[in-house]
């Protein structure tokens, strides 16, 4: 009793009252806050079954498998890179979880976006090595699923190629952004390490110099362009959408330098505003993809108009007028 027991009424108070105060878990949901990206990489061992076994997820430890792990950082730098530097929470925009599935099919020689989730194939070994080795094709196939959950641009004729050149856009800007590179130090190669040696290739594309990427007995010469003088008709790869991209590629290339800083906060933000500003339609052409950009583009206005100019595409006045 007395002072002592006082006293220890004092320490239990100070406790409770600690207690009381102590940091509770944040409902994910609160204002201002962002929870840790969230993710799974799944192995479909060699089958064609999506999604496959879970391999490893946020927070989990490396695996051992190259590829598992591959996956593993590529969609975490990915998803970084858009939270950082276009405030954007995942492809929807709110955090929702990335299915990612590695070793799909025997020797695929592809990587895709099925409209659910991410698909990569090991290669078959004598063309074509992982396709989880370049970060830069990850971050190509995330890009599709931001496209699609903003101006889903069809993937037919022009808007196709812009689908296409977008997410080797955001493609080049992570690969930059992981080497601590400004847009003018950038090589501009999408999937640079996926041909094994045995093929005479720098990469899949050049977005600095289409259709100078590879040069091969094999598989034949780069067929993309990048001009609108040279734009390719055709109904092979729904018209040309891999061929024609070539063409924004140099665009946003020229406008990123041209701006300077990195990709991602110059040419970059600028593309992403106007994915996302409403301006561009599901069907749009270059020329009015291109009017969005400069009306998005603020001080740069005139670089990105005049980017634009070099490829042959001349600016819509109306396109972005409502
Ligand atoms: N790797 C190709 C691409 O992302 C596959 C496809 O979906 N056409 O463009
Ligand atoms: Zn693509």
């Amino acid at each position: 009793d007395g002072p002592e027991r006082a006293a220890r009424d004092d320490e239990l108070r100070r406790e409770r009252s600690l207690r009381g105060r102590a940091p509770r878990p944040t409902p994910p949901s609160a204002e201002g806050v962002v929870a840790a990206p969230d993710w799974t990489v799944h192995d479909a061992e060699s089958r064609t079954t999506l999604p496959g076994q879970p391999a490893r997820s946020a927070g989990d430890p490396a695996t051992g498998d190259v590829a598992v792990d591959e996956a593993a950082t590529g969609i975490e730098a990915t998803l970084q890179m858009f939270l950082d530097d276009l405030a954007r929470d995942s492809y929807d925009g709110r955090g929702g979880p990335v299915s990612l599935t590695v070793h799909y099919g025997s020797r695929y020689n592809n990587a895709f976006w099925d409209g659910t989730q991410l698909v990569f194939g090991d290669g078959d070994g004598r063309v074509f090595e992982r396709f989880t080795k370049p970060v830069d094709v990850l971050a190509h196939e995330f890009s599709h699923a931001v496209v699609e959950h903003t101006a889903d641009l069809t993937y037919r004729g022009q808007s196709g190629a812009l689908n296409e050149s977008v997410a080797d856009a955001f493609a080049s800007c992570l690969k930059q952004r992981l080497l601590g590179q400004d847009a003018g130090e950038g090589d501009w190669l999408i999937g640079q390490g996926i041909f094994t040696p045995s093929i005479q290739a720098r990469a899949l594309r050049d977005m600095a110099a289409p259709g100078t990427a590879y040069d091969d007995p094999e598989i034949g010469a780069d067929p993309q362009v990048g001009h609108m003088d040279d734009y390719v008709e055709t109904t092979a790869d729904n018209g040309g959408v891999h061929l024609n991209s070539g063409i924004p590629n140099k665009a946003f290339q020229l406008a990123a330098v041209a701006i300077g800083g990195t990709s991602i906060s110059g040419a970059g933000r600028i593309w992403y505003d106007a994915l996302v500003g409403g301006d561009v339609p599901s069907g749009a052409t270059f020329a009015t993809f291109a009017a969005a950009t400069v009306a998005a583009a603020g001080d740069h206005a005139d670089a990105v108009q005049d980017a634009w100019a070099q490829v042959g595409v001349e600016i819509d006045a109306a396109a972005g007028e409502t």
